[in-house]
């Protein structure tokens, strides 16, 4: 059996397939793409909420949303190493990101402007992200699919924690309320364009899906995500901004409308709100801590040369 034949049978068969596998190059080469663009969110994705650090409005809030953080830069590491099992030099792909030649997720190239933002990225935001990553925990790549399974415990932990950060503020006063529906107003539908261009205009789904490194296309993750969400915003006694959004019987699913597309092209093309301060301020991160990559540097040359001596 020859290589292409054994990694085919390996996919189809829902086995993983390994860093010394063999593979073909458009494969290794769509995952690189794939999980740095993911990577590059996590760590990007820290920016918006921790805008709010500093003022959450108490220790306990504060604590929380540090400890959040956190984990996304954890699960960027994560990605990042799981890259790097395919060959990529992390370097490499930090020098792509912060001169604008590898994406990240749209929705982080949007302002937080109040506390309210923190709940609701955690509800919607990270609502996305499962809906978006649990089918991740069954791709075809073996380090993928384990990074996926932590994360999305994570994630799920994440998303509770906006929720409950809502719902107290549901509970609190009207000015509180206005806020959360405010927030929500505002980040519905970049939410919704999380998941990507419409399966017709998106141009990676169908070898992705072939490959089994994504296992539903964006579309269906889009409809599973407002399935989702539309009882939970009944719950919490928010409205979604969507005239068109309502229960459709026959489908089994609800009918709703479509983002502006035209102004997430925009976005993913480095013309949002907030994509100019994003990577800048990445890049400014980046080489600040020179020295600490060079003192590390410095110290590994050393340790080898103790240990040659
Ligand atoms: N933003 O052919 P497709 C998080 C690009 S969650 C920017 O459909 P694909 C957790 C796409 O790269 C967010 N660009 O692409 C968190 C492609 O361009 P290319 C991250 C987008 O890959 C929560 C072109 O458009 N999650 O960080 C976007 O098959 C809270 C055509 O699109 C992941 O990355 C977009 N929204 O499907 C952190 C999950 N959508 O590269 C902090 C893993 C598409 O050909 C706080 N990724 N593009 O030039 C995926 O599942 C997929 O990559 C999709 C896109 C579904 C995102």
């Amino acid at each position: 059996m020859d290589l292409e034949d054994r990694f085919e049978r390996t996919v189809a068969a829902e086995q993983r397939v390994e860093p010394r596998d063999w593979m073909p190059e458009g494969y290794r080469r769509t995952l690189i793409r794939q999980i740095a663009q993911h990577a590059h969110s996590e760590i990007i994705g820290m920016q918006p909420e921790g805008n709010w650090i500093s003022r959450a409005p108490s220790l306990r809030r504060k604590a929380i949303l540090l400890a959040k953080v956190q984990d996304e830069a954890g699960h960027g590491l994560y990605l990042y190493a799981a890259t790097e099992t395919l060959g990529a030099d992390r370097g490499d792909l930090t020098e792509k990101l912060i001169s604008g030649r590898q994406k990240y997720s749209s929705i982080f190239n949007y302002p937080t402007l109040s506390f309210a933002d923190v709940g609701v990225i955690g509800w919607l935001v990270d609502g996305a992200a499962i809906c978006n990553q649990v089918p991740l925990c069954r791709t075809s790549y073996g380090p993928y699919a384990r990074a996926m399974i932590r994360i999305c415990k994570e994630e799920s932990f994440h998303q509770r924690q906006g929720y409950e950060l809502l719902m107290t503020m549901m509970g609190g006063t009207d000015a509180q309320r206005a806020m959360v529906q405010e927030s929500v107003d505002r980040w519905w539908w970049p939410s919704l364009m999380m998941f990507g261009p419409p399966d017709a205009e998106s141009s990676n789904t169908e070898q992705s899906m072939k490959w089994r490194i994504k296992r539903n296309t964006n579309d269906e993750l889009r409809q599973k995500f407002v399935d989702m969400t539309v009882p939970q915003a009944g719950k919490l006694g928010v409205a979604l901004p969507d005239p068109e959004l309502r229960w459709n019987p026959d489908r089994g699913h609800h009918d709703f409308g479509q983002p502006d597309w035209d102004e997430f092209w925009r976005v993913v093309g480095g013309n949002g709100p907030a994509n100019e301060q994003r990577v800048a301020h990445r890049r400014k991160a980046h080489e600040d801590g020179e020295w600490v990559r060079a003192a590390a540097e410095a110290f590994s040359a050393k340790r080898a040369a103790a240990v040659e001596g």
